[in-house]
């Protein structure tokens, strides 16, 4: 492509730039307060807004096709399963615990609607701080040292999973990693604990752009978490004993 065609592109616009006035863009959390029947929420941005970190391509696929799927199979199972009728999403988490439905379908839309919320444009992410980053730095020593154990536990999940920052019983924090689309809520990879921060590790969430390279996908992943809100999801919800309504 010749100088000349290249200018003329970047001058129309084209190509993703990013402005710090857009980390507005980005809609507040809002609880989830659905039961018995679920539908797909818009994302709280727009699908190019993780670029470059996460591609628009990566985004819409992962979001119109893989999450809208564990959706419509909830909604399925919930037609027979009249027992949940009136479950939040939270409960059939809960419930999950004995049912292998629920883990597949009712955790795969939940971890997906947390891990929405919890990231941002990187521009937009600012270190985690007060109560949380104390929790941190008491657990792992520094934010850094939080990272880095948290890449060590996502790079050591085999095949598909989910790495979390999660609060347990006792209030203090744990990076735990689950198997497919459970979730610590469901209390099968050890004790029940509130996730507040979780990582998409199925090759779904990362193959396009980073093929085999997981490593560079977690690395570049930790600078677009929206700390904001796991402040937030920290001390309104998981330090009280109660799950985030993702
Ligand atoms: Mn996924």
């Amino acid at each position: 492509m010749s100088p000349v065609v290249i200018f003329a592109l970047l001058a129309l616009g084209y190509g993703y730039k990013f402005e710090l006035d857009d980390c507005s863009d980005k809609k507040s959390f809002t609880p989830n307060v659905e039961a018995g029947n679920f539908t797909l929420s818009d994302l709280p941005y727009s699908y190019d807004f993780l670029e470059p970190v996460i591609t628009i391509q990566i985004n819409s696929i992962h979001h119109q096709k893989h999450h809208a799927k564990y959706v419509s199979k909830l909604d399925a199972y919930l037609t027979t399963a009249t027992k949940y009728s009136d479950s939040t999403l939270v409960d059939l988490q809960e419930a999950a615990g004995t049912d292998a439905t629920l883990q597949k379908f009712a955790g795969g839309h939940y971890n997906h609607n947390l891990f929405w919320w919890v990231m941002t444009h990187s521009s937009c992410s600012r270190s985690p701080q007060g109560d949380l980053l104390g929790a941190i730095e008491k657990q792992w020593g520094s934010l850094s040292g939080f990272k880095t154990a948290f890449t060590t536990a996502a790079s050591g999940i085999f095949g598909s999973g989910w790495a979390w920052l999660t609060v347990k019983a006792d209030k203090e924090l744990a990076i735990v990693t689950t198997p497919n689309q459970q979730n610590p809520l469901m209390g099968l990879s050890g004790d029940v604990s509130y996730p507040i921060l979780g990582l998409d590790v199925w090759e779904h969430a990362y193959y396009l752009k980073y093929m085999w390279d997981k490593d560079t996908y977690f690395t570049s992943w930790l600078e677009l978490i929206d700390w904001e809100v796991v402040d937030y999801f920290y001390v309104v919800y998981a330090r009280a004993g109660n799950a985030v309504p993702a």
